[in-house]
């Protein structure tokens, strides 16, 4: 067990991984570019999900394929269900740290709102339960006496989370857009800086991608004109049966069973058609 919820070892991963990806070559101010060349596999919310993080591990194979890229987002806060099971996603933050250290040109982070509720105190309440809570917990019955470290080092790694990315082929990932409301004073600028205490907390622009809801084919469209692009893939909202399409949107899930994940090439356009033909269900991943 000692070996395996190794204190030291998880927070060299997680601050490791917050340096290369605050100095990626990839990146802009808050937002990821990728080029032309290569894939994009991309993921909705994880919560936690291991098994799904395995199958995402085998399928993208990255010793083997050097041109692939995985974009993660909404690793942490899962279900404890009625049971109050703990809620140990601190597991999948630590492996998932430790893939970008090992695999620093394939594996990207996205930020999402469970992160940014952690990383700045912003209680979330599920069942009447706080989730921050629950995760410090989780943390603390891996870690036990060493879990402060390990702590910094997951707000190390979550301070250090860009906000979104885009490809040269026009698709825009994201945890989540401005809801229909927020868009019209979206500072579109946050994705060209580091987004500051400001742009963070509710009322800024960083708050308003990563909680936005309820979007409307108007304003995806609109926005989809505003950032030049053909798709968006996102997560936030939840898809019982694995995602969703709504216009330009593509809605994505990945931490239960019927979850899914989308492959795509960079070095061609795709419809949103397209886009949907690719999806991959987690269980066809043996
Ligand atoms: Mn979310």
């Amino acid at each position: 067990l000692s070996d395996r919820y190794d204190a030291s070892a998880a927070t060299q991963a997680l601050h490791e991984a917050a340096e290369l990806i605050r100095d990626d070559p990839n990146r802009s101010g808050s937002l990821l570019r990728f080029g032309s060349a290569g894939q994009v596999v991309m993921t909705g919310d994880m919560h936690g999900n291991l098994k799904n993080f395995e199958k995402l591990q085998r399928f993208c194979d990255l010793r083997n394929s050097p041109g692939r890229i995985v974009v993660l987002h909404e690793l942490i806060h899962q279900e404890v269900g009625w049971h109050a099971r703990p809620d140990t996603s601190i597991d999948l933050l630590v492996r998932a740290a430790a893939w970008k250290c090992a695999f620093p040109d394939n594996v990207f982070f996205l930020q999402s709102n469970h992160e940014l509720a952690q990383l700045r105190g912003q209680e979330i309440t599920k069942a009447g339960r706080s989730v921050l809570g629950y995760f410090d917990q989780g943390v603390a019955l891996r870690y036990g006496a060493e879990a402060g470290p390990v702590l910094a080092g997951v707000h190390d790694y979550l301070a250090a989370l860009p906000l979104a990315a885009r490809t040269d082929n026009g698709i825009f990932l994201a945890h989540s857009l401005p809801d229909p409301l927020s868009l019209d004073d979206f500072d579109f600028s946050v994705l060209e800086r580091t987004p500051d205490d400001a742009d963070l907390s509710p009322g800024g622009a960083a708050y308003a991608l990563v909680w936005g809801r309820f979007q409307s084919l108007d304003m995806i469209g609109a926005l989809a004109q505003r950032l030049n692009v053909d798709a968006f893939i996102v997560g936030h909202t939840p898809q019982e049966s694995g995602y969703a399409v709504v216009g330009r949107m593509i809605i994505l899930a990945s931490d239960h069973e019927h979850g899914v994940f989308l492959p795509f090439d960079l070095s061609k356009r795709y419809t949103v058609p397209e886009l949907e033909r690719n999806i991959r269900k987690f269980v066809s991943v043996p």
